[in-house]
């Protein structure tokens, strides 16, 4: 038996097991057909993805870096006020108060992110300026708000009218409930391949409305939100980031595609590891990967869960399978 096949089999066993020794639906099934991507390619979260992937396309097709089209693309969502879960126009915490988490890696290994930034529009460009500015990984809350108006950025007002209306009618009953797939349109986790092989990733969000004040995502942890090793490929993810947290999603995924998981039959395992062990009845996660060729994969706890695709010059919604079936 070739070694990736023994380890393939080896993880549907471990996984029975965990299965069976869970209190979860045992419908589970591996979706490993490779998804045949190619160079260049885009790939990123969500229906805000489109118009970001295109700004990332853009930049790559006019001989631009992985790490500028990432950057140029998240910041597309980040800056418009009508999306309530990244950036601008962000959904708040209980308090009122819109923080925001990015993170941001290159192909050398690089890599930046900013947790609890008030104040500034586009964190994708402040984890850029911690990564290449600083000696430091992340910066947070009040130090990465100094830091980004020190670097030139603009201290702004991030709660919209509409935010803030959406934030009063939640206070009359203030029940945290994270809900799944809000609206479509959740954090934008992007990963990219230029023309010279290169793979880059961003990820950025305003987080879980209604968070407790002061909480952190998985979004703007290297290795949960969003993890790049130019050697192997890079993985991304989205929803509730607890569940993301407690098992470095990006990370194990992008471990897995180098002991020879195909990225779909990484993303699915990844799931795994969430729905043995944590409850996911009303939880959504998505991951989203691409190897170093280019071929890509996509899975999510529940169905529902969409990522926007730019290969071979067309850029396309499409749905994500999931572990829970429809
Ligand atoms: C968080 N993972 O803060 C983010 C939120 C998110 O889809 O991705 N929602 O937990």
């Amino acid at each position: 038996m070739k070694r990736r096949e023994f380890l393939k089999n080896t993880a549907i066993v471990t996984a029975a097991s965990a299965l069976a020794s869970c209190d979860v639906q045992t419908d589970f099934r591996f979706e490993t057909a490779a998804k045949n991507g190619g160079l260049p390619i885009v790939i990123s979260t969500w229906n805000h993805g489109i118009a970001a992937n295109q700004a990332a396309m853009d930049v790559i097709q006019s001989g631009g870096k992985a790490i500028d089209a990432v950057e140029a693309g998240v910041r597309i969502p980040e800056s418009d006020p009508e999306m309530r879960s990244v950036g601008y126009g962000g959904l708040p915490d209980r308090d009122g108060q819109v923080t925001l988490d990015a993170c941001i890696m290159d192909e050398t290994g690089n890599c930046g992110a900013v947790s609890y930034l008030q104040h500034i529009k586009n964190p994708i460009s402040v984890a850029r300026k911690v990564m290449d500015e600083t000696p430091h990984v992340m910066l947070s809350g009040q130090g990465a708000l100094d830091f980004a108006l020190e670097q030139g950025f603009k201290k702004e007002k991030l709660l919209t009218e509409e935010a803030e209306k959406r934030w009063k009618e939640w206070l009359k009953e203030s029940k945290y409930q994270p809900l799944i797939n809000i609206e479509n349109h959740d954090t934008i986790g992007m990963l990219a391949i230029d023309e010279k092989g290169n793979i880059s990733g961003a990820c950025t969000t305003s987080g879980l409305a209604w968070k407790m004040n002061g909480r952190v995502g998985d979004s703007p942890i290297i290795g949960a939100g969003m993890y790049v090793d130019n050697e192997v490929g890079g993985a991304c993810a989205t929803g509730l980031g607890e569940l993301v947290m407690k098992t470095l999603g990006s990370f194990l995924i992008v471990e897995l595609m180098r002991q020879g998981y195909s990225p779909q039959a990484a993303c699915e395992e990844a799931v795994l590891r969430i729905v043995s062990k944590q409850q996911y009845k009303d939880m959504q996660v998505g991951y989203l990967a691409i190897d170093k060729q280019g071929n890509y994969g996509a899975y999510a706890i529940h169905p529902g869960f969409n990522y926007a695709l730019h290969l071979n010059g067309k850029n396309k919604m499409h749905d994500a399978e999931s572990f829970v079936k429809k």
